[in-house]
């Protein structure tokens, strides 16, 4: 809907969500009993965006949105912005009047315009202040961020429907404060690149309950292994060999999660399995014959996959060097694999680092497609030439275009008796299942890791994302970490899965 003049106000109940909590996963059954706040009907046939549906829920920490944006679109690449006007302290004496809402306050630009191209396409996430506008010369001045209010949102894939999530009581400067009084409005436009409003909702408001912070710690080790036989695999992208230039926090994360298999991502061609072996010997020591075996990927250019392990190591022709799609013989994937001996069975394991950026559709979303496919026929040779029990691969899947290339390898596979499943992994606190993050770049936290496993043969006991700001002193203290750990590591987060051969297996 087009309205300029309409106040549509719903008012909605005053319970948080009663069937529980709002995870951001690009998952939606949560939202299921979550009452609609606005309907917008179709009314913006030729706009790249065509509002529908937005319900509001939220917790002690969070007001959450789940919106439907009418179209199959990558949020942070959109053909135009879609603005989130708020009046966050429901107050119209705070703020300024915009689009016939009063009192505004904040506005969320998802894809906000390209400043520095007027016209050429935008990216990322923007947060402005009604209030605050800092002077663009004075480089001194705070600028807002998205990460300033705990912005987030899945899926990071294409998808017609995303839920969103904004952190409640934090103070912007010279601004109203988030959510923390008993009510919110806000309304939804949306700006095509040319700056011309295509379609605009009506506005809503939303009551909230006051918060309530009365966290009880958790007794149960948040790192802890399950008690039956299995591996701990750990999937990291190491920012560009920070691994190697700044080894503390990274050996201080690896100790506490004490992996028997490494996967990782982003080493550089100046790096080698030597220096690798070194930083883990070090972190992780062990007596003995378990001193960490290491397998460097020979091809992807200037940025190469590792696999780590303590146990034998096999090689795996087929997946150790890939042929890339796109380019010469010269050129291979950015992929390594090897086969792991574990309790008188054979697991293919496969590190991976597929083409970043780009959204649906673009060229780089092509590439990570053909990327896969490619590396799926190196899959198949491998499990046609050995005597494969299990199958992982993992690693940095870059999803911010189509989701197509996760389908690939899990609904896909054209393995007969075989398909991956991908693990369920969330941070700590349950509420994201985000694997990156970067406060320097225009985009927000998203979920761009991915650990697929053959769940004929393998089952996943626990996993998880660690972030390690989501433990409490007391467990920190207990393994060995520092609050910034991961974050002060790499700008990935590392993605734990425990998993044990499924008895019955092949
Ligand atoms: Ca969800
Ligand atoms: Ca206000």
């Amino acid at each position: 809907m087009l309205a300029t003049s309409l106040f549509a106000s719903l008012v909605l109940g005053l319970q948080p969500n009663p069937a529980g909590r709002i995870v951001i996963d690009g998952r939606f059954d949560d939202w299921a009993s979550v009452p609609i706040a606005l309907a917008d009907p179709a009314g913006a046939p030729k706009a790249a965006v065509d509002f529908g549906e937005v319900r509001i829920s939220h917790d002690d920490r969070f007001v959450h949105l789940l919106m439907d944006f009418g179209r199959t679109v990558n949020v942070q690449k959109l053909d135009g912005t879609v603005l989130l006007l708020l009046d966050c302290d429901g107050n119209r004496e705070t703020g300024k009047s915009m689009r016939g809402l009063g009192g505004v306050d904040v506005i969320i630009e998802l894809t906000p315009a390209n400043a520095e191209f007027p016209g050429q396409a935008g990216e990322g996430v923007g947060l402005r202040s009604t209030t605050y506008q800092p002077d663009p010369q004075d480089t001194a001045a705070r600028r807002l961020s998205p990460y300033d209010i705990g912005f987030t949102f899945a899926p990071t894939y294409a998808s017609d429907r995303f839920e969103f999530r904004i952190r409640r009581g934090v103070e912007l400067p010279q601004t109203a404060a988030t959510f923390t009084r008993d009510r919110f409005t806000g309304k939804l436009l949306f700006r095509d690149r040319a700056g011309h409003a295509r379609d605009e909702t009506g506005a809503f408001s939303y009551e909230l309950t006051p918060v309530n912070r009365s966290a009880k710690p958790k007794a149960r080790d948040p790192l802890s292994r399950p008690g039956e036989a299995g591996l701990r695999i750990v999937s990291w992208n190491v920012n560009q060999g920070a691994l190697l230039a700044n080894s503390e926090p990274f050996g201080r994360v690896l100790a506490a999660v004490d992996p028997d298999v490494i996967l990782l991502q982003e080493l550089t061609d100046r790096n080698t399995a030597g220096q690798v072996e070194g930083v883990l010997n070090r972190w992780l020591p062990r007596d003995g014959p378990q001193q960490w075996d290491v397998v460097f990927g020979a091809g992807g250019g200037n940025l190469r996959c590792v696999i780590a392990s303590r146990l034998e190591l096999t090689p795996a022709k087929p997946v150790e060097l890939v042929p890339h799609p796109m380019w010469r013989e010269d050129h291979y994937l950015r992929a390594v694999g090897t086969i792991i001996e574990h309790a008188g069975k054979r697991l293919l394991v496969i590190s991976v680092h597929l083409r970043a950026r780009g959204r649906a559709g673009s060229r780089e979303d092509l590439i990570r497609g053909l990327e896969l496919e490619t590396l799926r026929q190196a899959i198949r040779t491998a499990m046609l030439g050995e005597n494969i029990n299990g199958i992982i691969v993992a690693g940095d899947f870059n999803l911010v275009g189509s989701r197509r290339p996760l389908d690939l390898m899990t609904k896909w596979l054209d393995l007969e008796n075989w398909s991956l499943e991908a693990a369920q992994a969330y941070q700590l606190d349950g509420l994201s299942n985000a694997t990156w993050s970067d406060p320097d770049e225009p985009f927000v936290p998203g979920r761009l890791d991915y650990l697929l496993y053959s769940d004929a043969t393998l089952t996943v006991l626990r996993s998880f994302v660690l972030d390690s700001r989501d433990l409490n002193p007391r467990w920190l203290d207990r393994h060995g970490l520092k609050l910034h750990d991961t974050a002060s590591a790499s700008d990935h987060l590392p993605l734990i899965a425990d998993v044990k051969w499924v008895d019955a297996g092949l």
